[in-house]
């Protein structure tokens, strides 16, 4: 709440002189206003705020300058941060939580101890408070009147390049004035900070000063400009934490965080959490340093952004609903054969676009989840034609502006919900959300089951082909459901073997039966031995002579691979039958079949292999030990979430280094506190506003458990070249898929709100073109939707003067040592000039 809007401060840049006399005034105003709103907001206490901003005017007032310390302020803020992380190397020395933010897992921790240290020993946090006050006095003023302007404020900077000229030169002079400022604060600030701060005591190295008049000096007045108001925007950000988190530094150490977040426990989040929220929060913003370094590498970022800036949109016949891998109509024409529907498998383009999706004519921000899930705005998904042709089938209406869901698909006229329950009526055992948590949908439609399990605590992934139905995915994704666009073709699907609890088809027209039952083996595959096969389809309860031929070779072909048959009924409001098969859970059945068709697949076919692997026809035996995942079924949800799974043992070694187990288990202390104690409060991201999350580079996924309360779900997307950790985000309770970042991702444009890239572009960047990643990100996510970076500082600099080309707003930034973290928002901007895809073009 107290984070309120996160107003761009493009303003500030404008008025520049005025502020030097109005200083003080202005300071006096905001801390009163940021009492206010202190108190009123959050559940930080108000005495110890009143206290603190009134330490701040003091510092003011001696600092007559005070308006050049929020550019300062980097410096200092960076030592909040590496505080930050001291704490939490600690914890990962303790061997519970810890791998440390913002670096690479992999490769550092060591090396993140080592900065720990170092970040530990350097800072002193004086200069921060100085540089909070002055700044918060700065955003306030903005803040107030700029609120809600951010749109137009991005517009009138890009259109007033002439203005800038005029305004850079007042920024430059702001800013040369700050770097000698800045110099002479380095000192001042030391001095003071110690006399305040004791409880700290850092040494406070001034590196800073100097690389600030680098800054200063810049040539190029345009950037200048740009950054004045970037700085400006980030320091107002920090300061509107920044106050309560001088409070928790004074405070301090962790053992209030975990006081608080005991608390927080026992409530509801925001209240709680959000003091944590600010407290911690307060630190990561705190990175005015890391805005000085920015800026000073953005100068060497230059080159490589003007060259990004130059983007176009896509010309091709798709539109605004490209999806690059599956609509690459040159290869799809010269396909042999598209009879096992390989014109709707993936078929990428030999280099990924660079080029920009432009936007549906009336885009408008979606309509939020769960209003979503019964009405979606037509102007961003203009599609008639499912409508027409399911329309008498209650799935899709146009009502006006909207598209309406009324009831459900296909197969519940009157009710998915009444579906879901007659299943489990029929099978107790399913026990939605208890037993049965991530369940497969195969040829899901709008995705109404899985809109409708969410209610049961199960988690659908639901899969469409982008066929005739047009944009059956996009509906889904768009009304906040998840959903990939795959076919059961002539590949396997992206997904780890053994790892679905139940799979589902309603009606989906899959030929099951054909080709020695081909495509239901592949089911097989993904399914847990002990987990459920759902068919509800004509051939269960119609007798034409087509559905009898079919149910016949159906009950033979289940037969044959040893699918028990465990119910047959009707769910009569619907009128559709469904039957339930299980797959077995020893290989005793496959034992004794007089002949071995389907045939058991050799040892040598890793059940796990999944990414462009071709189809087998065969059944892969059923894990007997009981160190194998697979012997037993996982724990009940939502126990399953946080215990370690029992195949995993002391003996594997775990991604960050450490035995399995206790990896396990520190990643997601790990991640709880991030998320608690900066994601949720800290970086300017609304949360009720957020429903479709990918975390692009998921490990253990972490990151998903920690945001398990909130209304989200998060596609864990492991990279193929990354190791394979699929299997226990399944065994967790939560899903995913494989990707190779260097394609386009199976999704429609403008389909997550946020996502999450945790040292994904380090990863890739050797691999391919950065660009047509930051191309990809932009296609996928929604106008203003959200992008979380972490990675090193040159990869955070890199991505940050690009996405800025793109005019995304920058909400928050933060860099120390070598690793970096960025939070971005999509903007609706879009290029003029075209560029021709040929291969899309048909
Ligand atoms: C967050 O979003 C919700 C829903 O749009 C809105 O009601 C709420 O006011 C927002 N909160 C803030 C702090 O902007
Ligand atoms: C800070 O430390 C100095 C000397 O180290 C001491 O004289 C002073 O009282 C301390 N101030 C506080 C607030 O602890
Ligand atoms: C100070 O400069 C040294 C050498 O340039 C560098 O190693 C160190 O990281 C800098 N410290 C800060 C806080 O920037
Ligand atoms: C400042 O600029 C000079 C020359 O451009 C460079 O040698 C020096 O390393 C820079 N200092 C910092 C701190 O970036
Ligand atoms: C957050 O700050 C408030 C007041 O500044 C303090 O009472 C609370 O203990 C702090 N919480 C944490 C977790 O540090
Ligand atoms: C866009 O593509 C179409 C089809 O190839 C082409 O006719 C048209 O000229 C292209 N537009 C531009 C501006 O290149
Ligand atoms: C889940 O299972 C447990 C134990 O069998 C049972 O107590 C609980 O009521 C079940 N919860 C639901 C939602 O079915
Ligand atoms: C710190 O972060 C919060 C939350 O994102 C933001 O409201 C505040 O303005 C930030 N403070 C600064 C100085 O950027
Ligand atoms: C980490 C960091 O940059 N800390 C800075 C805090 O401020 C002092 C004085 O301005 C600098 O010397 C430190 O480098």
């Amino acid at each position: 709440m107290a984070q309120a809007k996160y107003t761009r401060i493009d303003n500030n840049n404008k008025r520049p002189s005025s502020y030097c006399s109005t200083v003080t005034i202005v300071v006096f105003v905001a801390l009163c206003l940021f009492g206010i709103w202190m108190m009123t907001s959050s559940s930080v206490t108000p005495v110890q705020n009143v206290d603190v901003s009134q330490e701040n005017n003091n510092e003011v007032k001696e600092q007559s300058e005070a308006k050049e310390q929020p550019t300062d302020p980097s410096n200092n803020n960076s030592q909040q941060f590496e505080d930050n992380r001291g704490d939490l190397s600690e914890d990962a020395t303790k061997g519970d939580g810890s791998v440390t933010p913002a670096t690479n897992y992999d490769v550092t921790e060591k090396q993140d101890e080592k900065s720990d240290e170092k970040s530990q020993e350097k800072p002193s946090e004086d200069t921060k408070t100085e540089n909070q006050d002055s700044s918060v006095s700065e955003k306030r003023s903005d803040s107030d009147e700029s609120e809600k302007r951010s749109d137009s404020d991005e517009s009138e900077k890009k259109s007033d390049s002439d203005e800038s000229e005029k305004k850079s030169d007042s920024d430059e002079s702001e800013k040369k004035s700050d770097s000698d400022e800045s110099e002479k604060k380095s000192d001042s600030d030391e001095s003071e900070k110690k006399s305040e701060y004791n409880e700290t005591e850092k040494n406070s190295e001034s590196n800073d000063s100097s690389e600030r008049e680098n800054k200063s000096d810049s040539d190029e007045n345009e950037k200048k400009s740009d950054d004045a108001s970037e700085t400006t925007d980030k320091t107002e950000e920090k300061v509107e934490q920044s106050s309560n988190q001088e409070s928790d530094e004074n405070s301090n150490e962790k053992k209030t965080d975990d006081n608080a977040n005991s608390q927080g426990s026992n409530e509801v989040y925001p209240s709680v959490a959000q003091s944590e929220l600010l407290n911690e929060s307060t630190t990561q913003n705190g990175s005015f340093t890391t805005q000085a370094a920015e800026s000073k590498n953005e100068k060497e970022s230059q080159v490589s952004s003007k060259q990004s800036a130059n983007w176009k949109l896509c010309n091709v016949t798709a539109g605004p609903d490209y999806i690059p891998c599956l609509d690459n109509l040159k290869a799809i024409k010269s396909l042999p054969s598209t009879k096992h529907y390989e014109h709707r498998e993936r078929q990428c383009p030999k280099e990924s676009p660079t080029c920009l999706v432009p936007l549906p004519e009336g885009y408008k921000r979606p309509i939020e989840w769960p209003k979503s899930r019964e009405k979606i705005w037509y102007s961003n998904v203009p599609h008639t034609k499912l409508a027409e042709y399911k329309g008498h089938q209650n799935w899709v209406k146009v009502t006006g502006e909207y598209l309406t869901f009324p009831g459900g698909g296909t197969q519940f006229k009157h009710g998915a919900l009444h579906y879901i329950d007659t299943i489990q009526q029929s099978v107790p055992d399913i026990a939605w959300g208890n037993r049965s948590r991530v369940i497969l949908d195969v040829g899901c439609g709008v995705a109404s089951f899985g809109g409708f399990l969410f209610e049961r605590d199960v988690l659908t992934m639901s899969l469409a082909p982008k066929d005739e139905h047009e944009a059956q995915v996009q509906f889904a994704l768009e009304r906040g459901i998840p959903a990939i666009s795959a076919v059961m073709g002539t590949k396997r699907l992206p997904y780890p073997g053994r790892v679905f609890d139940v799979v589902h088809c309603a009606r989906c027209r899959v030929p099951w039966h054909i080709e020695g039952g081909k495509l239901l083996l592949e089911l097989n595959r993904v399914l847990r031995p002990g987990g459920f096969f759902v068919w509800s389809a004509t051939p269960i309860y119609q007798k034409l002579p087509e559905d009898v031929e079919i149910w016949n070779e159906m009950k033979a072909l289940t037969k044959a691979m040893c699918w028990e048959v465990v119910s047959i009924s009707k769910d009569k409001l619907n009128g559709v039958g469904i039957a339930v098969y299980k797959k077995p859970t020893s290989n005793e059945c496959y034992e004794k079949r007089s002949q071995n068709q389907p045939p058991i697949c050799p040892d040598s076919d890793d059940p796990n292999a999944a990414w462009n692997v071709p189809l087998q026809a065969c059944m892969h035996k059923v894990p007997v030990s009981s160190t194998e995942r697979g012997s037993q079924w996982p724990e009940k949800w939502p126990a399953r979430l946080t215990n370690i799974p029992y195949w995993l043992t002391n003996s594997q070694v775990g991604v960050y280094g450490k035995p399995a187990p206790e990896d396990f288990t520190a990643d997601y202390g790990h991640w709880k506190r991030i998320v608690s104690k900066s994601y949720l409060n800290g970086i300017g991201i609304n949360w009720s506003n957020m429903r479709n999350v990918m975390d692009m580079r998921s490990v253990y996924g972490g990151f998903a458990a920690a945001l398990k309360d909130l209304n989200i779900w998060v596609m864990n997307v492991v990279s193929v070249n990354s190791a394979d950790t699929l299997p226990l985000i399944y065994e967790r309770g939560l899903f995913g898929m494989y990707h190779d970042w260097c394609e386009s991702f199976s999704t429609y444009p403008r389909s997550y709100d946020l996502l999450h890239a945790d040292n994904l572009f380090s990863n890739i960047k050797n691999r391919c073109s950065l660009k047509a990643v930051v191309a990809e990100i932009d296609r996928i996510l929604r106008p203003e939707g959200k992008l979380i970076v972490r990675d090193t500082v040159e990869i955070i600099n890199e991505m940050e003067s690009m996405v800025k080309s793109m005019q995304w707003e920058v909400r928050m930034t933060y860099s120390k040592d070598k690793v970096g973290f960025l939070c971005v928002q999509k903007s609706m901007w879009r290029p003029k000039e075209l560029e021709t895809l040929e291969y899309a073009i048909g």
